[in-house]
């Protein structure tokens, strides 16, 4: 145990310093509480921080996908693009952490590997793997809702010669593809990033494809001074906006108050068209009901296949890239010439949905009958999204209930903050919560905020613990399931159902409702003295 934690408890210990344990040891610290975060890694960023592959950019508008707590923070920074890329965010993040002097809260290169709720002194006993040790009378998770990667367990993954990177742990020295074969597997949000720009180096590009995937234009580019300016002239007013929209961001671009439905079919193409000439996750919004009715997403996704016909100039290619899942189903993807790399001659795309591979070789692989020889690996296969991280915990809360049992079937919660038989552990934008339908720094101010505020509460109150009601969990559980039944998002096998991960249970973990919604019955719920609670 270390001497800092031998001598006091914390008030509070963060396990991670991406942009929800950055704000969180900022907020703990304004309220005069002794926070610590702990990261894995040797650097301040989270996502931004591991997730350095080609072309890595976000897909929310730079101006929108940052921190709204701070006046000065929001003037001073700027913007070099529309869409920011991942070295601007990670130098966004250092920022954060320099201006607001948080360094010295912050243990890097220190993994938790254990959490165990001590009943008799009601506070958390951590442990790093490295044995150090602390206790804090709370735990907040800021982990992040796609921060374990999912790595296949291929056959003979380990018989391959040449390198192999993941997206989401991607080397930090440069890499350099110039003359050599590249493989990609994936096509999700990652890979139609990457895929461009390898292709632009590597002498030959092989795109190994599962389920094709929709991909809206980002029209990136260099920020224009005059919409900064505008914003910036009322960013607060723009924030507030942006809260009161279902996925906390794009007041500026409301959806069309329509339904796909009751438009003439020359209306509802110039919609679509002024959408897809906007870029990114304006397409969803071209009608009200795309994400609700499967016959209006069916006229979206129609509209987004031609794209693909008009933009490939091989047929077979155009019909393999066409995806045939409902829109939206599986997270929109934001691209920069995705389609378009495919006419390249060095690309290749490989559909690997019926004759899945087999197994690799020191050369390549295998699917089926053909062989594929490559001298570079690339996998683009995502996340064991939402719960992977808490799931890799030796995490114990009362009476020694591990979160592998208490989540065997899902991820059982209340309001995404809290768990059942896990007193005083916050869980920040994971399953339960609007999470990754939202901006995601949107859900972390709020999370953030109503954290903070509640520990304020207990302290007033001289209260030491607080724990969602299993009643209030199972209410919320349902919840969150009858609002993904009232979308098209449980027509297909997307990460938010954990179906991605074989064996992994099927509960729809991110909250469909909006953002609005949800930020005012997480306010309603503190207001009513934490209805759903136990206090003690
Ligand atoms: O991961 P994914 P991602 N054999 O799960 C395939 C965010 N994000 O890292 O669809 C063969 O979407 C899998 O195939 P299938 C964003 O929220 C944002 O790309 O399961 N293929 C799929 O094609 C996003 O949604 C940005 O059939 C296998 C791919 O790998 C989330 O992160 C950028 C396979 C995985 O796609 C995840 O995106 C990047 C196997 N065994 C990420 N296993 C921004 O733009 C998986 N696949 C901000």
């Amino acid at each position: 145990m270390s001497e800092a934690a031998s001598a006091m408890p914390l008030d509070i210990l963060i396990v991670g310093a991406g942009f929800a344990g950055l704000y969180m040891l900022h907020k703990a610290r304004r309220q005069g509480l002794n926070a610590r975060v702990i990261e894995a890694a040797p650097s301040v960023g989270g996502t931004w921080y591991h997730n350095r592959y080609p072309g890595a950019r976000v897909d929310i508008q730079s101006m929108e996908y940052s921190y709204g707590f701070d006046e000065a923070l929001q003037q001073d920074w700027h913007w070099s693009e529309r869409y920011a890329s991942q070295p601007e965010l990670l130098r966004y993040a250092n920022h954060v952490a320099d201006r607001f002097a948080l360094r010295d809260g912050i243990q890097l290169c220190t993994r938790i590997a254990a959490a165990h709720f001590d009943e008799e002194h009601k506070c958390w006993q951590v442990r790093a793997a490295t044995g150090e040790a602390w206790s804090a009378r709370f735990l907040v998770m800021a982990s992040g809702p796609l921060s374990s990667p999912n790595r296949p367990d291929f056959d003979g993954l380990q018989d391959f010669s040449g390198p192999v990177m993941h997206t989401a742990d991607w080397p930090h020295e440069p890499v350099d593809f110039s003359g050599q074969r590249v493989a990609v597997v994936g096509t999700g949000s990652s890979a139609v990033q990457a895929i461009p720009l390898i292709a632009q180096q590597a002498r030959e590009l092989i795109v190994f494809q599962r389920t094709a995937a929709y991909a809206a234009p980002a029209h990136n580019g260099p920020l224009d001074a005059d919409f900064e300016a505008t914003i910036k002239r009322d960013y607060a007013g723009f924030r507030a906006r942006n809260r009161r929209m279902h996925g906390g961001f794009s007041a500026a671009l409301p959806p069309n108050p329509v339904s796909a439905l009751a438009v003439s079919d020359e209306e509802r193409k110039s919609a679509f068209e002024s959408r897809w000439r906007i870029g990114g996750f304006a397409l969803l919004g071209a009608f009200n009901d795309l994400l609700l009715n499967e016959r209006s997403n069916a006229l979206a996704a129609q509209f987004v296949r031609n794209k693909i016909a008009a933009i490939v100039e091989d047929p077979a290619t155009a019909r393999l890239l066409q995806p045939t899942h409902t829109l939206g189903c599986k997270r929109l993807c934001v691209d920069s010439g995705y389609y378009a790399t495919f006419n390249r001659p060095n690309v290749r795309l490989v559909d690997i949905s019926t004759q899945p591979i087999e197994r690799f070789t020191p050369t390549g692989l295998k699917t089926g009958a053909r062989e594929f020889d490559f001298d570079a690996l690339v996998l683009a296969t995502g996340f064991d999204a939402m719960t992977g991280t808490l799931m890799r915990l030796d995490l114990r809360g009362r009476g020694g209930l591990t979160i592998q049992h208490k989540w065997h079937a899902g991820p059982l919660n209340y309001l995404g903050l809290g768990i059942a038989g896990f007193p005083n552990l916050f869980n920040i934008a994971g399953p339960g919560s609007t999470s990754a339908f939202t901006n995601i720094i949107v859900a972390i101010e709020q999370h953030v905020d109503w954290i903070a505020e509640c520990i304020a509460h207990l302290d007033a109150q001289g209260l030491a613990t607080i724990e969602p009601s299993e009643a209030a969990e199972t209410t919320w559980t349902e919840h969150v399931n009858a609002a993904a039944r009232r979308t098209v998002f449980l027509s297909c096998n997307s990460w938010y159902l954990g179906a991605n991960i074989p064996g992994k249970p099927r509960m729809f973990m991110p909250l469909a409702s909006g953002f609005p919604q949800y930020a005012q019955r997480c306010a309603e719920v503190a207001r009513k003295g934490y209805e759903g609670f136990v206090l003690a």
